[in-house]
């Protein structure tokens, strides 16, 4: 393409195109959620990956290494990048300079560029031009060929046609735009949401420099993210609190059939497995294909190099997927051309041929990796065999269970109300903090679908034991039967005896610290009942106002200040009484179906797997030995704090 700067357009370029185009932005607007996902706090955030992805694209091709994005006071935002410049000359044969059609066509993207990777099926992808379509106003601004360009848009429409406003020395875009507040319920960007994906991304695109500025605070702050070694220090820093068992995580990439495979793996001397994929760039939360084949890979070279050591001869069995995996942590990015997204949040990789692709890259090359250092194989093999006995002697204490009590699975907890209904999907189960609360419960709920499982006290931390010990806590025992349907390996999603597993705590710091417990558990050993969807937390009312019969239940501070203000506001006699409930075992069997148990009334939250990465690093920080990340926790608690010292 030629460069011819600014061209005014003149009337050729806005016959009938531009009517498609104001359809395909009037869409946009109409149904913003089939393009961002949603018109909340996500959706608001995904206009910024959306910009950002494509320099990040411009990057990888090659002509681009810094991205500046910045928040403005007025929560508008800029993302500017050092790459060519979006093309300002008149497209062949759309008759319209490059920059407007990225802009106002959807999907423009690909009519310049075939070679990079780019998304179709998932939420990233879709275009600038749908940021341009739900932005009260958009300016864009591209530095080519010696001069400043600038075009700008409100909502989507042209306001001011491209023009050159000056000279630049180099080459650039910048694009500026304000969410209009027609379309989001919140306009608020939050700068943890927005650093912890400029983050992940320059992890994933080692060598690009990231700089996230925040302008609304009294001393703008700034971070830069510039991880030159890629992958390998995406792991090395989820693992900077750990004990790692070898000292440089294990790394190889490689390229087969137009697919690229980059992974870094580090083992340490804990339980879990913290494995987190993408595609694209995107985190592919629900797994695919790619995880599919590196699990199978994985297990079958670290057999393969167990049997080679001799490390299994006395043992008398293979490792399996678990025992492989036992404290590994891995970080696993797969390029594909034509990528297709499943699963209920579209987060899972669907192509059957990105399988066999990633299986032989990880068998070739992890194998290749181990033999070339095999004090890091030996560390490897001697902690999955480790899990192996542990498994072991777990299944043994398991089925020792088993014939004590006699029968496998018919023996629920005694502490157990259940309902009466048989039908899992009509049936719920409360897990409730305390046997007082627990009582009130019993007594409060409609039995013929909802069961009552009171736990006493604090349950076992799970996240720093191994399984043997959390199958032999009582409370934790009594959780996997009442639900019914196993762990790990034995999990199976049919068999579970409820699909609403509701969490009801005190709303204190002990409550939501038990809460914290409880979801570790469910996410460590039973990540499938959130990935359905089955985890609920209960929300309790914090304070009861009345005057005389009329009565209210508030949720937070501002339903109770609208509450006494309108009870005091009011005819009746008397003054306005206010309780607050410091548990929920204050609350009456009435109160406490009417305010969090009645499915008519009450609000219950689903549990989801939003963000693995960020889920995990909560968990870890709130269970690990390290003391001041649970100091922190609990001050950002501290409404919770404040409500029980009053
Ligand atoms: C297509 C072609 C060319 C550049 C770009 C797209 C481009 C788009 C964006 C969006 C944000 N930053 C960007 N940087 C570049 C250049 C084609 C050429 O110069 O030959």
């Amino acid at each position: 393409m030629a460069d011819t700067p600014a061209p005014a357009t003149g009337s050729t370029g806005y016959g009938a195109d531009s009517i498609t185009v104001l359809k395909g932005l009037e869409a946009v607007r109409k149904r913003p959620g089939m393009y961002i996902g949603s018109t909340g706090e996500n959706g608001l955030h995904h206009l910024v990956y959306e910009v950002v992805d494509n320099s990040i694209d411009e990057a990888l091709a090659g002509h681009c290494d810094r991205i500046e994005v910045t928040i403005h006071r007025d929560n508008s935002i800029t993302v500017s990048d050092n790459g060519r410049g979006i093309p300002v000359d008149l497209h062949p044969t759309e008759g319209l300079p490059g920059v407007e059609l990225a802009l106002t066509v959807l999907h423009a993207g690909g009519k310049f560029d075939k070679n990079s990777y780019k998304v179709s099926g998932g939420l990233h992808g879709v275009g600038v031009s749908v940021v341009n379509a739900l932005s009260e106003q958009l300016t864009v601004t591209v530095d080519r060929a010696g001069a400043r360009h600038q075009m700008t848009f409100v909502r989507g429409h042209t306001t001011q046609k491209l023009t050159v406003i000056g000279i630049a020395a180099g080459t650039g875009t910048t694009v500026h735009f304000k969410p209009d507040p027609e379309i989001f319920n919140t306009l608020e960007y939050s700068w943890t949401t927005l650093s912890d994906r400029l983050r992940q991304l320059a992890f994933l695109n080692g060598g690009i420099t990231i700089v996230l500025t925040d302008e609304r605070e009294e001393t703008p702050k700034a971070e830069t993210f510039l991880y030159k070694g890629g992958l390998v220090e995406f792991v090395t820093w989820l693992t900077r609190t750990k004990r790692n068992l070898h000292p440089k995580p294990v790394h190889f990439s490689a390229t087969r059939d137009d697919v690229d495979v980059d992974c870094a793996l580090q083992w340490e001397d804990g339980y879990n497995e913290n494995t987190f994929t993408f595609v694209n760039n995107i985190n592919t939360h629900e797994g695919g294909t790619h995880l599919t084949g590196f699990r199978s890979a994985l297990t079958r070279t670290i057999n393969e190099v167990a049997k080679k050591s001799n490390a299994l001869k006395k043992e008398g069995f293979t490792l399996s997927g678990d025992d492989a995996r036992e404290g590994m942590t891995c970080v696993l990015h797969v390029k594909v051309r034509e990528p297709q997204f499943e699963g209920q949040t579209k987060t899972k990789l669907g192509n059957s041929e990105v399988e066999g692709i990633v299986r032989a890259i990880v068998n070739e090359h992890l194998g290749q990796f181990l033999d070339e250092n095999p004090a890091v194989g030996r560390a490897i093999i001697e902690k999955a065999v480790s899990a192996a006995r542990a498994r072991e002697a777990a299944r043994k204490a398991r089925d020792l269970v088993r014939k004590k009590t006699g029968l496998e699975n018919a023996v629920l907890p005694g502490k157990l109300a259940d309902c009466s209904l048989e039908d899992p999907a009509l049936c719920e189960i409360y897990l409730v903090e305390g046997d007082s609360a627990g009582g009130s419960a019993k007594m409060g709920r409609n039995r013929s679908f909802q069961a009552i499982l009171p736990l006493r006290g604090k349950i076992l931390n799970v996240e720093r034991a191994r399984i043997d010990k959390i199958l032999g806590n009582e409370e934790i025992r009594s959780i996997i039967t009442a639900i019914g349907c196993g762990v790990r390996e034995d999990f199976k999603l049919a068999e579970a005896r409820y699909h609403k597993i509701i969490l009801m705590t005190d709303a204190d710091v002990d409550g939501a610290h038990i809460r914290t417990l409880l979801l570790t558990f469910f996410f460590r050993q039973m990540p499938e009942l959130i990935e359905a969807g089955y985890i609920y937390i209960a929300q309790p009312p914090l304070y009861r106002v009345a005057k005389g019969k009329e009565e209210y239940y508030a949720y937070n501070e501002e339903e109770r200040s609208a509450f006494s203000k309108r009870l005091a506001e009011g005819s009746g006699k008397g003054s306005v009484n206010l309780q607050r409930y410091k548990g929920l075992g204050e609350m009456n069997p009435d109160q406490l179906w009417k305010t969090t148990m009645d499915p008519d009334t009450r609000t219950v939250m689903r549990v989801t797997l939003q963000d693995a990465v960020e889920a995990s690093k909560l968990f870890d920080e709130l269970m690990g030995d390290n003391v001041e990340p649970r100091r922190q926790f609990i001050e950002a608690n501290a409404k919770y704090v404040s409500v029980l010292d009053v």
